[in-house]
């Protein structure tokens, strides 16, 4: 193996007797410092979110050059340039999206990425408080702030939309379905979280940057930016009142996957305050993992804590931020399962319920008990999104998971008795394959809505399946209308009133057109109104104010 400096060409040649397996050969890897860079980019852009920054493998499988002892997956030296272009052109039913068929990579972008993963992975550099405190800026100081909406609107239910490949989130009005605003949020903006008491929005987007939006403004805007990270997907805020509300929008928390690591921020400026790293050893084998990213986290309505689930090491640390003003945070630490990624609570909200999508498992943790409670079999590959809360007459409280990897969601018992997490019973979307990648219902509703957007079959991923809770039946196939082509339906967020369920028509990003926020009734399942405009581009998540404030789903 030849690796050259970062000089003009790096390159990298298998010892002579080497080949790809099938007695060719091994082809010489060769790419320029620009070449690296972009491909570098498109990397992170694209493949680090589920096979990781040191390629080291979580949501998909590892992308080593030789394969790590043990692993099921050969090394990208052993599958070459070939069959590397066609697993990114053409995607695999496992969940692996289709770049290449979709036209969001281009051959040459494919080709250059297929030889980029036969190289070994560039190392992740540091990142310390003073790096962060030189991106932080507050656009608005609190004291400059209004002190009462500065607009008749109902803003408890506007919704956020991550507008991603412009990365903007748009503020549209959810009562008269009016765009408000359109912030600036910055590269492939990802979640939107409330603070608790709503009036704020908190993006994060994937190039670790978290910024904080006033909505009581008019039109509402960014009143404080930082980047505290290179690569980031959560972020969430103190949830916990406290007996004098002390705790209420005071603290932010950023989820890093790169660097591995979380950091506590003021709630109302961004200040960063405090960074832990999460590198540390698996649950299972003991390995070390320096990449050991944060996934999701989720805040206690109950207590001062946050759930920090760290994907790699299977960790799940309950982190207690009510001694921050004193410099002091306490952390509890549980073993769980590798690969922790989406999750939320079930109705109770004392339990919190996250997938280990590699694993096929959902962890439960009791977090009143601060302790693992169950490990869950569901399916193949859950993505649970928050997951989906309500009662059907025959099991009681459940809690619903949709799957990549198949065509079911799980349903998992939640009230105490004999069947208490379990699945006890499978609902099945019709036709090949999974690629539900989030589901949704509301206290007020009776519909349990189902996406399919990374199933390998287009007109799938185009569909909306409508299941009743009670009966547990499909009651409904919905389909973006054609006038809208190459779009797929993601991610479905109700109104505050429980009665309209958005979704997603993601298109492309240099066409408005094949961009759209299809708004149905929850109770006829008739589409009612069709958002769309110059400014729609690649609409994905949709976040309530008041659902997310109140982690209702
Ligand atoms: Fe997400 C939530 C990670 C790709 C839309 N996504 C999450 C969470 C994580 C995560 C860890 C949970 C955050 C929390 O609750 O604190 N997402 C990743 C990835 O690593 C992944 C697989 C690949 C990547 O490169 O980023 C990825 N996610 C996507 C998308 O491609 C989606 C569909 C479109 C987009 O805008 O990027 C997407 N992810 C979302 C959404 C949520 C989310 C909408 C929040 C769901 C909710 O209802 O709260």
């Amino acid at each position: 193996l030849l690796l050259g400096t970062w000089g003009l060409v790096i390159g990298c040649r298998q010892p002579e007797s080497a080949s790809d397996g099938q007695g060719v050969p091994a082809e010489e890897i060769s790419l320029t410092e620009e070449e690296f860079a972009r491909a570098k980019q498109l990397f992170f852009n694209y493949c680090a979110g589920c096979h990781g920054t040191t390629r080291r493998g979580a949501t998909g499988p590892h992308l080593l050059p030789e394969a790590p002892e043990g692993s099921t997956y050969p090394g990208t030296r052993q599958l070459g340039t070939a069959a590397i272009k066609a697993f990114i052109t053409n995607g695999t039913p496992g969940g692996m999206p289709d770049w290449g068929r979709q036209g969001i990579l281009s051959e040459e972008e494919i080709d250059l990425l297929a030889r980029f993963l036969q190289l070994p992975p560039p190392p992740i550099p540091p990142m310390n408080l003073e790096d962060m405190r030189a991106s932080w800026k507050v656009h608005v100081p609190v004291e400059q702030r209004p002190t009462r909406p500065q607009h008749n609107r109902n803003w408890r239910n506007f919704v956020g939309v991550v507008l991603r490949d412009a990365g903007k989130v748009a503020i549209i009005d959810g009562d008269t379905k009016e765009l408000v605003s359109i912030i600036n949020t910055g590269f492939a903006v990802h979640i939107l979280r409330s603070s608790a008491s709503g009036r704020y929005f908190y993006s994060v987007g994937r190039d670790g940057k978290v910024t904080l939006i006033d909505l009581w403004m008019d039109p509402p805007q960014m009143v404080a930016e930082i980047k505290s990270a290179y690569d980031a997907r959560s972020v969430d805020v103190s949830k916990y009142k406290g007996p004098k509300g002390d705790f209420i929008d005071r603290y932010a928390i950023l989820g890093g996957y790169n660097p591995p690591h979380f950091v506590i921020l003021d709630g109302l400026t961004l200040e960063p305050l405090k960074i832990i790293r999460t590198s540390g050893y698996d649950v299972n084998e003991g390995a070390f993992y320096d990449e050991a990213r944060v996934a999701s986290i989720v805040a206690s309505h109950h207590d001062p804590l946050w759930v920090v689930n760290v994907k790699e090491t299977g960790q799940i640390w309950l982190v207690d931020y009510s001694g921050v003003a004193q410099g002091k945070v306490s952390i509890d630490v549980l073993k769980a399962e590798q690969f922790l990624h989406d999750g939320g609570w079930d109705h109770t909200k004392r339990y919190f319920l996250v997938a280990a999508n590699n694993k096929n498992k959902v962890v439960v943790v009791d977090v009143q008990e601060k302790e693992v409670e169950a490990i869950v079999e569901t399916g193949r590959r859950p993505h649970p999104g928050r997951g989906a809360n309500f009662y059907n007459p025959t099991y009681g409280h459940l809690w619903a998971t949709g799957h990549l990897g198949d065509n079911t969601i799980a349903l998992i018992a939640t009230d105490p008795g004999p069947n208490q997490w379990k699945v006890v019973k499978k609902l099945e979307l019709p036709g090949v394959g999974g690629g539900t990648l989030f589901i949704k219902t509301h206290p007020k509703s009776r519909h349990l809505w189902v996406d399919r957007t990374l199933n390998n079959d287009p007109e799938l991923q185009r569909t909306i399946y409508v299941f009743d809770t009670e009966t547990l039946e499909l009651v409904k196939e919905l389909k973006i209308p054609e006038s809208i082509p190459n779009a797929r339906a993601v991610h479905l967020e109700f109104n505050q009133n429980g009665d309209e369920v958005w979704v997603s028509a993601w298109g492309r990003k240099d066409d408005p057109s094949t961009n759209a926020i299809l708004i149905y009734d929850d109770r006829t399942l008739e589409l009612k109104q069709v958002i769309q405009g110059d400014w729609l581009i690649t609409p994905t998540g949709k976040f309530n104010v008041y659902n997310t404030a109140n982690d209702i789903y």
